[in-house]
């Protein structure tokens, strides 16, 4: 294995079986398209290995959906003289895997010995094509170091999957040994063998069907045996297996001491739900198989690696002087970028991405308010896809607002393939009460917040038409028939819940009543200026979903009677009706991580009547509007709410961070840097096994670019107000504005500013308050005195 580049290398080092769930998370490959957790090829007890096929979701056998664990190609069984290689029943003598972040290969070597003490070294290398979403490949080496010796490779695809289902009530204080970990998990069966065998260019297929939604599932695999050039090895037998839920190729070598031999596997993926496709899932999974074999090794990991170089160029947050912060930024990147598919308007990313299992790989407002603004500034077109994904939903969102007894369009709290309501209402212990489903509504405003940012940054109106209005006008419309008129004449919202998830059923939470006038009001003015730019695309919309100028002119009058929420003359707004009289309880205790305990006695079901926050809520308002808020009044609410908030969710700390850079507490935005950076590289909350926290790694993004950069989206500019953390000597990074490239260097004496865009293209920012203008091509140093 070549060196790895540390800035860009995750490494694990020797077989920790604890942290085993960990790496296969953090180690996951992926283009947006398919997930595949770092699970060993071999499996070992108490793996979680997972691969997961963005928008395929099955209800089968269990209680709401889930993200379906597709059929594993990494399937791989290595003998040596008829001993089993696996790190459960062999001595590891070495192990090391290095996930390479700038290609996303990861490369794996172990050497075992087995009882007579004859040492064989097996070495892997995978990945999932950035320049081809279809294909997978893993190459296998195994060489007896110093022996002779049979060796039998046998690797395949296996559609024998389960996913983990219900947590079974373990006792306080019970430690399961990492192998338990996960065994008395209830699993729940989505896949049903439909077709299974081998072609007669020797192509293995297996083909599954999901039970409930009937998605056709294809894999199409080509194994194909490399001996040593030398003649070190031979290949004596190659046999092709068929059991009932799997395939597999079983090839038999003859090697000599240290010679190696070698197997390269080329994966197609094909499904019924790709959009666009006419072809039959297997046909395309084997196409997908020919073509790569035909090209080789080489050319797929060639062709792979130079999209991955476009990536980066594009996305990449370099740190200079910090090498842990680099190296987390660098992983929470690589994650967003194998999260998303732009390619693919019908899906979104969950809250734990393609990696793994967690929260069922449900869609929420993360994607939106974290995700988004990533992909916005530095994949445009990925981040139109995810907001495509909420327009191809409405259906299902039209759905839970009729059944909720309301109008237009409300999107599910937890969003899967159809966009019908699928969150879970109790905790897989059966022993509390979720209300986020029936009351965490802000979901549908956020969505439109996205579509206004989105459309702000890129100046792209074809989606607007497309797309991006009937999304705003059909959840207008669900606002209006929700809001609720008081005896004082105003409207308001019961029974609902804002960012903070401890308080249920509350009162003009004001986060959401904020939200929803400027939804209203975003409505109006969207209805007026498609009125004057696109009349007949308007008249289109408005006959397809039957709209009219006097419910829009509702939503004007509906905006303008939003209750206002209840401001202390001290500035701090009350985060719903009666927040000021709830029982006040200190936070006194912060675990290793320096993350906030709960209070002795109280967990996140029974802080209803404390004034205790789970994540930011007034505080999120005034990060997603901050024009509407004076510096003054922002930093007053950061100092009542941060010592009240318990960042119980990992959304939390990133929030914090800018909001603190914004109001000059400089000190605790590194801290709560640190909590989001390393929230999955330390797996600082103890559950990175369960899948990535990717909405901490786009709210890191976030910090560095809103917080350390100080960037903000003016109506027609691009602000800079930089706020350079002492720590770091340099930080640069890229963003995309309305089509041209905006290139940012911050150091602590200058910030230079480099256009990249058509020659003599003119772009103005605002620099530390001050109008600079960049000319394209043409580096512009800034200091906090003046321009050079
Ligand atoms: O969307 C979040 C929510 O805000 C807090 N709990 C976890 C969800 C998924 O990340």
């Amino acid at each position: 294995m070549s060196a790895p580049d540390p800035g860009w290398a995750l490494v694990e080092r020797g077989f920790d079986p604890a942290a085993a769930g960990y790496h296969e998370t953090v180690m996951t490959v992926g283009n947006g398209r398919v997930g595949t957790r770092g699970a060993l090829e071999e499996g070992h007890l108490g793996a979680l290995s997972g691969t997961y096929l963005a928008g395929v979701y099955d209800a089968h056998d269990s209680p709401v959906v889930d993200l379906v664990n597709a059929p594993d190609w990494l399937d791989t069984l290595v003998r040596v003289d008829g001993m089993r290689l696996d790190v459960d029943s062999s001595e590891i003598v070495e192990h090391e895997r290095v996930l390479d972040l700038r290609t996303g290969v990861l490369h794996r070597s172990t050497v075992f010995a087995d009882p007579a003490g004859r040492r064989t070294r097996l070495r892997t290398s995978r990945t999932a094509s950035m320049a081809d979403r279809d294909l997978c490949l893993l190459q296998i080496e195994v060489t007896p170091l110093d022996h002779d010796a049979e060796i039998v490779i046998e690797t395949g695809v296996d559609g024998r999957r389960r996913n983990l289902d219900r947590l079974p009530h373990y006792p306080d204080g019970l430690d399961l040994p990492p192998a338990r970990r996960w065994d008395k998990w209830a699993r729940s069966t989505h896949l049903a063998i439909v077709d299974r065998g081998f072609s007669g260019d020797g192509t293995a297929h297996l083909v599954t069907g999901t039970i409930d939604s009937g998605v056709r599932i294809a894999y199409s695999a080509a194994v194909v045996p490399e001996p040593s050039a030398d003649g070190g090895s031979r290949l004596t037998d190659h046999e092709q297996l068929t059991d009932h839920e799997r395939v597999a190729d079983r090839l038999v070598f003859r090697a000599g001491a240290g010679a190696p031999v070698s197997v390269h596997k080329f994966v197609g993926i094909a499904t019924s739900r790709d959009p666009g496709q006419r072809d039959a899932p297997l046909a395309r999974a084997t196409a997908t198989v020919v073509r790569h074999r035909g090209a080789g090794v080489d050319a797929v990991r060639r062709t792979s690696a130079a999209v991955w170089a476009r990536l980066w160029l594009d996305s990449e947050v370099r740190v200079q002087g910090h090498d842990k912060d680099a190296l987390a930024l660098r992983l929470g990147v690589y994650h967003l970028l194998i999260a998303a598919n732009p390619d693919d308007p019908t899906v979104s990313v969950g809250a734990k991405s393609l990696s793994g299992e967690g929260y069922r790989g449900h869609v929420f407002w993360d994607s939106e308010i974290l995700l988004l603004p990533f992909y916005l500034y530095t994949q445009p077109r990925t981040a139109r896809s995810l907001l495509a994904y909420r327009h191809h939903t409405l259906p299902g969102a039209r759905v839970v607002s009729a059944e909720n007894g309301t109008r237009g369009a409300r999107f599910a709290w937890e969003s899967a393939d159809t966009g019908r309501e699928e969150c879970p209402r109790w905790t897989p212990d059966g022993t509390s009460r979720f209300w986020t489903r029936e009351e965490e509504l802000h979901v549908s405003a956020d969505v439109a917040h996205a579509v206004d940012q989105y459309v702000a940054v890129t100046a792209d109106e074809q989606f607007l038409l497309a797309a991006g209005a009937e999304i705003v006008f059909e959840t207008s419309r669900f606002w209006a028939s929700r809001l609720e008129e008081g005896a004082d004449g105003r409207l308001g919202l019961t029974n609902v819940m804002g960012p903070d998830e401890f308080h249920s059923h509350v009162t003009d939470n004001a986060f959401t009543n904020r939200m929803v006038a400027r939804h209203l009001e975003q409505g109006a003015a969207l209805h007026r200026r498609l009125g004057a730019t696109a009349p007949q695309r308007l008249a289109e919309i408005a006959d397809e979903i039957g709209l009219s100028g006097a419910e829009v002119d509702g939503w004007v009058a509906a905006a303008a009677r939003v209750r206002p929420p209840v401001q202390l003359s001290s500035g701090v707004i009350e985060q719903f009706d009666g927040y000021f009289g709830l029982r006040e309880l200190p936070i006194e205790s912060w675990d290793d991580n320096d993350m906030p305990r709960y209070p002795a006695g109280y967990h996140h079901f029974n802080l209803e009547d404390t004034t205790l926050l789970k994540q930011p809520d007034v505080l999120m308002l005034m990060y997603l509007l901050p024009r509407e808020y004076p510096v003054e009044v922002q930093r007053t609410n950061f100092r009542f709410y941060e010592e009240r908030t318990l960042h119980k969710s990992s959304l939390s700390p990133a929030i914090h961070a800018v909001l603190g850079l914004r109001v000059g507490d400089a000190e605790s935005a590194v801290r709560y840097f640190e909590r989001s950076a390393y929230v999955d590289l330390d797996d600082n909350q103890g559950n990175t096994a369960e899948g990535m926290h990717i909405a901490a790694a786009a709210g890191t993004w976030q910090i560095a670019v809103h917080g350390f950069g100080g960037m903000r989206a003016l109506s027609d500019r691009l602000s800079f107000d930089p706020r350079l953390p002492a720590r770091c000597e340099r930080l640069q990074f890229s963003v995309y504005w309305r089509g041209d490239i905006v290139e940012v260097d911050l150091g602590h004496a200058e910030w230079i500013f480099t256009l990249r865009a058509a020659p003599s293209t003119k772009v103005e920012i605002v620099v530390d308050g001050v109008p600079v203008v960049l000319v394209a091509d043409d580096p512009c140093t800034v200091t906090p005195g003046g321009v050079r």
